[in-house]
């Protein structure tokens, strides 16, 4: 889930300047096209069946068209699709998949074989299972996702589709009170459509179809005791948009590269730059320049707390605040064909409790007890429309309004670039340890 940034506060030196608009020689119409065509990776893992009949094909032998994956009985990476099977069950000693673990550099290079790093990090187990466990849940469930969703689903289906998932691996279904609260959805799930980058997920009555020229973002959280992972993806069906997928894969990618131990936010957001700027993409004809959205952020991560107090920019900027150890980050950028700056429009799906509520005497009655449930059920958990329909709460939007008027819940509406761009975004979840940079929530898929 993306943080907004101020206008203000982006104090930015523009870096380059991008591209001409259709110029034909650049060095940037990258060979990259090929990291990001992963539909379908895993099913790679399959070996035909050598009893497949003889006659078919014949030529190449290429996936196994049977729709059910064999099951390798002790894999312990055996899961069903939709996925179903709790995680629990599946890695019994509590040995969930590492992320990817990156060496620090320069001069924290010392943590790498330091006693004591190590000994701090041995000291954080549970911390490291709780968010180890919430990744690979987001793993399976994502791929599933990337694989299984298409052009003629309802959002809502699609939603529904992730968020049941990510409810039965983590073995709570959020139906009774507090439930919620101890592991499933971090956050809304996001799907964002072309100019829409953040914070659309579908409302009941929502009757968007997905079609095979949207670009969409998908923007899943999955928390385990408060220990949240951020990880998104952009799905395209058309390879015109792959210039522009590349391009905010690239820049995630080395805002990832770069974090670590004592940088600077500001510098860190000039490198994330750089990479997004590097690309122009040609669409319908027109070549666009990709341009980085400035006023969406990454954002450190607390318990139960999506966005902490440091940000993330996508710019350079003159942010002096250090990443520090022991820091949970979510690292995502937004590039863009439009102006690079959003705008809060359309009906609002996300709102969370706030982190500064005022001492207030309500005084409607439905508003007092809809905060009591929200208390009770996300606690400061950003929650949408749709979870409180699925709770049992019905004609709550007055009572709603009236919290967030009162700012005792805050709401965040939909961010949307230029009418008629596209947008995409990367994200993933970082741990800076004493001792090592752990991505917590990458996979083979990105
Ligand atoms: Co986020």
């Amino acid at each position: 889930m993306a943080a907004t940034a101020p206008a203000e506060e982006l104090k930015t030196l523009s870096v380059n300047t991008p591209l001409d608009k259709g110029n034909g020689e650049n060095e940037t119409a990258n060979g990259d096209a090929a990291e990001h065509s992963d539909d379908g990776s895993d099913a790679d893992e399959q070996v035909p069946e050598a009893t497949a009949p003889a006659g078919e094909g014949g030529a190449k032998k290429k996936k196994n068209k049977k729709k059910k994956p064999k099951k390798k009985k002790k894999s312990p990476t055996a899961q069903t699709e939709p996925p179903s099977i709790p995680l629990s069950q599946l890695f019994p000693n509590k040995n969930y998949p590492k992320g990817e673990e990156v060496e620090y550099k320069d001069d924290n290079l010392y943590r790498t074989t330091s006693e004591e790093k190590r000994y701090l990090d041995n000291m954080n187990a549970d911390f490291l299972s709780d968010y180890r466990q919430a990744a690979e849940t987001h793993r399976q469930v994502r791929q599933w996702a990337q694989k299984n969703i298409k052009p003629g689903q309802t959002l809502t289906e699609i939603a529904n589709g992730i968020e049941d998932s990510v409810r039965r691996l983590v073995g709570h279904d959020g139906l009774t009170e507090g439930d919620a609260i101890i592991a499933g959805m971090g956050f809304p799930t996001g799907l964002n459509l072309d100019d829409v980058a953040a914070h659309y997920s579908p409302n009941a009555g929502c009757k968007k179809v997905l079609q095979q020229n949207n670009v969409m973002k998908v923007d899943i959280g999955v928390q385990i005791n408060g220990r949240i992972v951020d990880s998104a993806f952009t799905m395209a069906f058309d390879p015109m948009y792959d210039n522009l997928l590349a391009a905010v894969k690239d820049a995630t990618n080395t805002g990832l590269r770069e974090a670590g131990i004592d940088v600077r936010l500001g510098e860190l957001g000039g490198y994330i730059q750089e990479a997004m700027e590097s690309y122009e993409c040609e669409i319908n004809g027109t070549t666009y320049p990709i341009k980085p959205i400035r006023n969406i952020t990454g954002h450190n991560i607390l318990p139960y707390s999506i966005h902490g107090t440091k940000s993330v920019p996508s710019v350079k900027s003159s942010d002096a605040t250090k990443m520090e150890e022991g820091d949970v980050f979510a690292i995502e950028t937004f590039g863009s064909t439009g102006n690079g700056r959003c705008v809060e429009q359309g009906e609002v799906s996300h709102y969370a409790l706030s982190s500064d509520a005022p001492k207030v005497d309500l005084r409607l009655s439905s508003a007092k007890s809809l905060l009591n449930t929200i208390k009770k059920n996300f606690g400061t958990l950003p929650f949408c429309r749709r979870y409180l329909d699925r709770i049992g709460q019905d004609k709550y939007l007055l009572g709603l309004n009236n919290l967030v008027k009162s700012g005792i819940v805050d709401d965040y509406p939909p961010l949307v670039d230029k009418k008629g761009s596209y947008t995409a975004q990367f994200e993933h979840t970082i741990l800076l340890r004493p001792n090592v940079k752990e991505v917590i929530s990458r996979g083979d898929d990105y």
